[in-house]
């Protein structure tokens, strides 16, 4: 009777699983699709030279790299507290950052170390601070979710869902307040739309006409809960109209589709200080963080998607334009696959924080000890 019971319960969890699910692809809709993607993608490398080009192909490879390397180091025990990998995004980071100036300011949420490669933190100081040395970025006191670089504009790594929306608009506020033309790009993932944070931000950022680029990283997954199931209106960029805020939708696999819409909202931002929310389209190929056993979706969804993946479109895009060869492509790789593991060795060599660190850097400008 148990048992019969427990099979009840165990079918009816199954049969919840199915329903819950996303509508399943057509595999080969996806492939048209993808073709139809590479002509388009075809279509935008005009205006390109072939060393920007292999640049963004680079750096899309040393986010890939450098997350695989990660994962490894999570599991051998190097990494600790949360780590969520960017496997799968790599083409809204590289294509949103080529498209902005070193001096821009940047914020995101806690799925972040290919934002911060791509503005220019380095491979060394990203790793060690994964490491929790002293090397790092933060000084090995921030970890996977708290990167920082004041001196980059990378202003964070965040672990509150939306908690860097309203910062963002702060930063946006106070470049414009004094006078300078830096824009701000906010990443946040699709979950962090329904916060009120998010619509807040947007509708003083419209009415105060704020240089600020909200960049809705849509993974379509907020942890193991897909957008269908969490959200009334899906369709994200039409949120925008309600705040009468330019928007659009982009496909986040293209990273040139992804540079182009950014250059758009760049140059409303920099010229008139007008907001834009640009909902790109992308999927994780991992699990929400490392400890994700993934439960909530198929291999073979997963599998869809990775027909799309941006590193492998962008490379054969550049093959069959004859941009670059297999043996250039081979040649990026060895050089990405050196950087990385050279980030590794450095952590490893890295020391330890030293426990009086511990009190600096809490506040910006701290109160010294017995100072009344
Ligand atoms: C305010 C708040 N609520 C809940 C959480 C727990 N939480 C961490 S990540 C996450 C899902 C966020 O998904 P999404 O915004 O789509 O970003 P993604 O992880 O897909 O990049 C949740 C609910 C949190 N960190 N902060
Ligand atoms: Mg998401």
């Amino acid at each position: 009777m148990c048992l019969f019971v427990a099979s009840l319960i165990i079918r009816r969890f199954m049969s919840k699983q199915t329903i819950d699910a996303p509508p399943d692809l057509d595999s080969k809709q996806l492939k048209q699709e993808t073709n139809e993607v590479k002509q388009r993608q075809k279509d935008r490398l005009r205006g390109l030279g072939r060393d920007q080009l292999i640049e963004l192909y680079r750096q899309m490879l040393l986010i890939r790299r450098f997350e695989e390397k990660s994962a490894e180091a999570y599991v051998a025990g190097k990494i600790g507290g949360f780590c969520h990998l960017y496997i799968g995004q790599e083409a809204v980071a590289v294509g949103s950052i080529s498209a902005i100036r070193k001096d821009d300011i940047l914020l995101t949420s806690y799925r972040e170390h290919g934002l911060a490669l791509a503005k220019g933190i380095t491979p060394r100081s990203l790793m060690a601070e994964l490491f929790g040395k002293a090397t790092g970025c933060s000084k090995g006191k921030g970890g996977s979710m708290h990167m920082f670089q004041k001196d980059l504009g990378f202003y964070g790594g965040h672990a509150i869902v939306g908690g860097q929306i309203p910062l963002a608009s702060g930063t946006a506020f106070a470049t414009k307040y004094r006078g300078t033309d830096q824009v701000t790009l906010c990443y946040f993932g699709e979950a962090a739309v329904n916060q009120g944070a998010f619509h807040e931000s947007l509708n003083m950022a419209q009415l105060w006409k704020l240089p600020c680029i909200y960049i809705c990283e849509n993974n379509q997954y907020g942890m193991g809960t897909s957008l269908q199931r969490a959200m009334s209106l899906s369709d994200i960029w039409k949120k925008a109209c309600a705040y009468e805020m330019a928007s659009e939708f982009v496909d986040g696999m293209d990273v040139l589709a992804v540079r182009e819409a950014t250059a758009r909202a760049v140059e409303r931002a920099r010229k008139d200080y007008l907001p834009t929310l640009l909902e790109i389209r992308t999927y994780r190929f991992m699990g929400h963080s490392m400890s994700d056993p993934g439960n909530y979706r198929t291999r073979a969804e997963i599998e869809k998607y990775q027909e799309r993946d941006p590193i492998k479109l962008f490379s054969a895009t550049l093959l069959e334009e004859k941009i670059v060869d297999n043996k250039t492509l081979e040649e990026i790789d060895r050089k990405v696959r050196e950087e990385v593991e050279d980030s590794l060795r450095f952590a490893d060599e890295s020391p330890l924080p030293d426990p009086e660190e511990l009190y600096t850097d809490v506040y910006a400008d701290p109160i010294e000890p017995g100072r009344k």
